[in-house]
């Protein structure tokens, strides 16, 4: 029976999918996960961030990502439990944006790989660029203003890319990198994707790009799906040449370079195009068609939905990104995710079984204590600099904080989500916090929706190999339908954790204050003091 893999690089570890596929017959056989900062603690990564004096830069470590594929290979071969040589393809998802720098060894080396030595401890040659930049990277304002302007402004830039040019997309990071190191930017020959620098660590070649990821750049022409020239104009001089080509997501792109064939006994499987992490979710929580969304609960929340034509954000805040079935997904993406969830569990002491207590022991709409949450500088509304904004609630009070930060991050995600147009008759629910069930009937009373969870909480790993397999049937001259891909693993767990009926009017009103207190921080609105006084009068004594 054949088995496919599908890897996830995310901000704070490598994980592996391992899944078994006949006929009806499907199941994952192996899972695991390695986290950066416990297990690769050398690198002294935070969280997989790299220490950084400037608050606004986040790097991470092309080494460390490699050494980690390379630990997981090898444990998949030890512990995964079956016979390699039943493994038919590989696929993989990655952090979006982030971007790795190559010089011209990198594809002998690549191609040359001593199966008998460490992978990490063979590359170090190959960068131009020690760190690469990963998408909580904010630093890159006066770069994206210019690729703005050069290309006649914000909406042009969402019209022909899908999204404005935001600090994290690899566009405007490639434009700074040239900016302040002109000679290492002359001597890079490739500048992959996390995803395609993976991939070509897998294949022993430079792999593509696909067009789920590729829209994360700025660079790619959304409706072509071909790079833009303006766009590449813009960003760097010579771009063309030192982009890997954009290939359709099924793709595949080599099969388990030497080195992996010899140093694990892996077959010569198909390597298949790596995509990013909320692509790959897309398809790991079985939204392969138009009307229904997901939320992630990771390291950051998105909220995403496939979309058969693309529809951008009139308010600019949200992207568009090819899906991987060939169509193409809306995204609206939060950098004070999980993190600020741990800033206030930490502050106030607990552990998160105190987190859900709390989230159990406090009312809905907290008495009208409401909070900004932006620990860190947020990508969704735009918010350059980090401060949290507290109104009518007690910085000490570990509780109402606790009701406070989640209420808070599931009104951005319902307010910043309409311009996408879906009815919410149900939310699918992945990521780490998505198993904590208080946390989602929070999601659920927000949006008014019943939320699901899935059997497989990481759902861009599962998507991964789903993708892995997909491709590997239409290599075979099948054609599988997507549906039929992902049946058998996608499906919800039962029971939906259900909105309480008399909560939606609460809601309804308090995310209208909530956007509020928003446009008010950013200077664009009255103090919320007055919406706030009528929303305690009319649902205070909740508390
Ligand atoms: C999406 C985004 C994040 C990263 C990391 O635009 O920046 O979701 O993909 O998960």
């Amino acid at each position: 029976m054949a088995i496919y893999l599908g890897f996830d690089l995310g901000t704070q570890g490598l994980a592996a999918i391992a899944i078994e596929v006949e006929g009806e017959r499907r199941r994952v056989v192996f899972q695991r996960s390695l986290d950066f900062d416990a297990e690769f603690p050398r690198y002294g990564t935070d969280h997989g961030v790299l220490p950084r004096e400037d608050p606004l830069v986040a790097e991470s470590s092309p080494l460390l990502w490699a050494e980690a594929l390379d630990r997981m290979m090898g444990l998949i071969a030890t512990e995964g439990g079956f016979d390699l040589a039943r493994v038919r393809a590989v696929a993989g998802s990655a952090q979006q944006h982030g971007s790795v720098y190559l010089n011209h060894t990198a594809g002998g080396t690549l191609a040359g790989l001593d199966p008998g030595q460490p992978l990490e401890a063979q590359l170090h040659g190959i960068f131009t660029r020690k760190a690469s930049p990963i998408w909580m990277d904010s630093s890159t304002a006066k770069q994206c203003a210019e690729i703005t302007r050069a290309l006649g402004g914000a909406e042009a830039v969402a019209r022909l890319t899908g999204s404005r040019a935001f600090e994290r997309f690899t566009g405007p990071q490639i434009r700074k990198f040239e900016q302040y190191d002109p000679a290492a930017y002359r001597r890079t020959t490739t500048i992959h994707l996390a995803s395609s620098y993976l991939a070509s660590l897998l294949a022993g070649r430079r792999a593509p790009i696909e067009p789920g990821d590729g829209a994360g750049m700025t660079l790619m022409d959304l409706a072509r799906k071909a790079w833009a020239p303006a766009a590449l104009a813009a960003t760097a001089p010579d771009l063309a040449q030192k982009l890997p080509p954009l290939v359709a997501s099924d793709t595949v792109v080599g099969s388990l370079s030497p080195y992996w064939v010899r140093r694990y006994g892996f077959p010569e499987a198909a390597v298949v195009a790596w995509s990013g992490d909320n692509p790959c979710s897309l398809i790991g929580t079985g939204l392969v068609a138009e009307g229904a969304i997901a939320i992630s609960l990771g390291t950051s929340d998105t909220l995403f939905g496939p979309m058969e034509v693309p529809r951008t954000d009139p308010s600019l805040a949200g992207s568009v990104f090819g899906s991987p079935t060939g169509a193409y997904m809306g995204l609206v993406c939060f950098k004070n995710g999980s993190l600020a969830r741990e800033r206030v569990r930490d502050a106030h002491r607990m552990d998160w079984p105190a987190f859900s207590r709390a989230l159990r022991e406090t009312k809905p709409g907290n008495g009208g204590a409401l909070m900004l949450p932006w620990f860190e500088p947020e990508i969704t509304p735009d918010v350059p600099h980090a401060g949290v904004r507290r109104f009518g609630l007690d910085a000490g009070d570990g509780p109402a904080n606790v009701r406070a930060v989640v209420e808070a991050q599931m009104m951005a995600l319902a307010n910043h989500a309409r311009w996408m147009g879906v009815s919410v008759r149900e939310l699918r629910a992945t990521g780490g916090a998505a198993a904590n069930r208080e946390i989602l009937q929070v999601m659920a009373d927000v949006f008014g929706a019943p939320v699901r969870q899935l059997k497989v909480g990481n759902s861009a790993c599962l998507g991964a190999a789903l993708r892995a397999w997909h491709a590997d049937e239409l290599a075979q001259g099948r054609k599988p339908a997507w549906p039929d891909v992902v049946a058998g693993f996608v499906e919800p767990e039962e029971p939906a954790i259900r909105p309480a009926p008399d909560r939606a009017a609460l809601y309804d009103e308090m995310r209208e204050v909530y956007a509020a207190a928003e446009a008010h921080a950013l200077g664009k609105g009255p103090h919320p003091g007055e919406a706030l006084a009528q929303f305690r009068s009319r649902f205070g004594t909740l508390r």
